[in-house]
């Protein structure tokens, strides 16, 4: 008898109170829509769909501290961190479908509960590092990794609906790639906390291939743990994926974005991945959506080991099905 390979938890996270624009929260089911289930289940993996998580919608949710909807986010993202705490302690690889990319807070945190030895990939064109006072939108979606990072402990104020979290991850311990858009507080941070970042400038610079080298080598090297891929779809040029809240010109190709999950998957300590940022009601037409929530059922799927050049069964397996 051969042992089942791994298995994999889907969790929905329908969602949009960290940023302004209608329709993220409609991210969950396209990208079901679009074959996330079957393509995951091909892979040989037994996946446990958990369906969405519904979240408390507050009468009145005031901006405090410049920050938009701060209770609303801040009691999804403690949903969702209750929900992926259980799920990875259940023994499953995580796979959340946002939603905006404030929910980060809530699956890495949930993750490190677990796994507090964790690292984190961060794929995105935005740093989504701002503070509370940096912050030129009050967007809580260009915000989470600061509520994350130990080193950033005295400059997060006490935001209403965040109480439950405090910092858990070092700045050591994240790399981010794709950055085009980046704020001067943020930029001020990367540089200050030494922060490992390559940009779009450094994937023209060194490539994909070397890229990722430095990054698995940066976080890895020391000791291997469980990592956490926090992919934001657009981290992807706005060509690939068209239907995101807030596109930035010159991004990732396809073929570097799966050179990227490729790369993560063959470490063999992928933990969690995030994939935020659909918008269906964005984009130029109903095919700018499918093709958008298409290429993020590629990333998860890659991410967990789907190739390109093929593959075959084991010897074994084939012989266990004739
Ligand atoms: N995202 N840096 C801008 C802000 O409002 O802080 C944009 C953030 C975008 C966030 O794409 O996840
Ligand atoms: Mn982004
Ligand atoms: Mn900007
Ligand atoms: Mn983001």
């Amino acid at each position: 008898s051969h042992s089942r390979a791994k298995s994999v938890a889907v969790l929905g996270a329908p969602f949009s109170g960290g940023q302004k624009r209608r329709g993220v929260e409609h991210g969950p089911k396209v990208i079901r829509d679009a074959g996330l289930i079957e393509r995951l289940s091909s892979l040989d993996y037994s996946v446990h769909d958990f369906g969405d998580l519904s979240f408390q919608h507050f009468e009145k949710d005031e901006p405090s501290l410049g920050v938009n909807f701060p209770r609303t986010v801040g009691a999804a993202s403690q949903k969702l961190s209750g929900a992926v705490s259980r799920a990875i302690g259940a023994g499953h690889t995580l796979v959340m479908l946002g939603g905006d990319h404030s929910l980060a807070i809530g699956s890495v945190s949930g993750h490190a509960q677990q796994c507090p030895d964790l690292c984190l990939i961060w794929v995105d064109a935005h740093a989504d590092l701002n503070t509370p006072m940096t912050s030129p939108s009050g967007n809580l979606h260009g915000q989470p990794v600061a509520f994350m990072l130990k080193e950033l402990q005295d400059k997060i104020p006490d935001v209403p609906g965040f109480s439950w979290t405090k910092p858990f991850l070092s700045s050591r311990d994240l790399v981010y790639i794709g950055l085009r858009d980046v704020d001067p507080g943020e930029h001020h941070l990367l540089k200050t906390l030494g922060i490992q970042y390559f940009s779009m400038r450094d994937i023209d610079r060194l490539g994909i291939q070397r890229v990722m080298e430095a990054t698995l080598d940066h976080l890895l090297a020391r000791k291997q743990r469980p990592i956490h891929l926090s992919f934001d779809i657009d981290g992807f040029d706005p060509s690939l994926a068209p239907a995101t809240g807030t596109p930035v010109n010159g991004g990732l190709t396809y073929r570097e974005g799966i050179y990227i999950t490729e790369e993560i998957h063959n470490t063999g300590l992928l933990s969690a991945v995030d994939l935020v940022e659909v918008n269906p009601f964005l984009g130029a037409n109903r095919e700018a959506a499918e093709t958008t929530a298409s290429l993020a059922v590629d990333v998860i799927a890659s991410s967990l080991g789907q190739t390109r050049e093929g593959a075959h069964a084991s010897i074994d397996t084939m012989t266990a099905r004739l």
